[in-house]
């Protein structure tokens, strides 16, 4: 059983920049846990466990999808106080990002693969509240913030697994948009 989720995995320059964000954000200065430079990422569809011989239909899928490269700008940073997650959000969501997890999840559900059932909210994850951190500022303040500008060229599909001081993410697969 792996656990997958499909995903915009960003480029050095990107994750330069969402790195920097981890580190110059209020978040960390609240004593949140930040999210590893290597594991910064934007889900666009969460499977979950999924049966090994089941793989191969999760590959179709992907294969399947249609979708020209396009442009993301993340330009917000928000606290979310349940999952307790402080996160980088693109203020205007390009049609494009909404259109790609959604063929994806009905891809996905076409196949009776499972997938989060969720509204999806998009969303880069740079710190995640601990149990000892302080109480983060709600609304986040934007002034530490430059917009980071991601041009999506590609998704991959992730493998999630527990390791020492986290989980820790495996690139599977990747497929160009074009
Ligand atoms: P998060 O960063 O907001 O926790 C790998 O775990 C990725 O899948 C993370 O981006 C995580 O989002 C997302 N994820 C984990 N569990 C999920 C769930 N039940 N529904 C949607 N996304 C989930």
């Amino acid at each position: 059983m792996a656990r997958l989720f499909f995903a915009l995995w960003p480029e050095p320059s990107v994750r330069d920049a969402l790195a920097h964000q981890v580190a110059s954000g209020s978040c960390t200065e609240a004593g949140a846990a930040p999210t590893r430079a290597e594991n910064l990422h934007l889900t666009l569809a969460f499977l979950g466990a999924v049966p090994d011989p089941r793989l191969d239909e999760v590959l179709a899928v992907a294969a399947s999808i249609r979708a020209a490269p396009f442009a993301l700008t993340l330009d917000r940073q928000e606290y979310w106080a349940e999952p307790g997650i402080f996160c980088l959000v693109p203020s205007m969501v390009h049609p494009s990002l909404i259109g790609l997890a959604r063929d994806i999840a009905s891809g996905l559900q076409a196949r009776a693969l499972p997938v989060e059932q969720r509204a999806y909210r998009p969303h880069v994850t740079l710190c995640r509240k601990s149990r000892k951190a302080a109480v983060l500022p709600d609304p986040v303040p934007q002034s530490s913030l430059t917009p980071i500008e991601w041009q999506v060229r590609e998704f991959v599909l992730a493998e999630s697994a527990d390791g020492r001081g986290g989980s820790h993410y495996r690139i599977a697969a990747r497929w160009p948009l074009q």
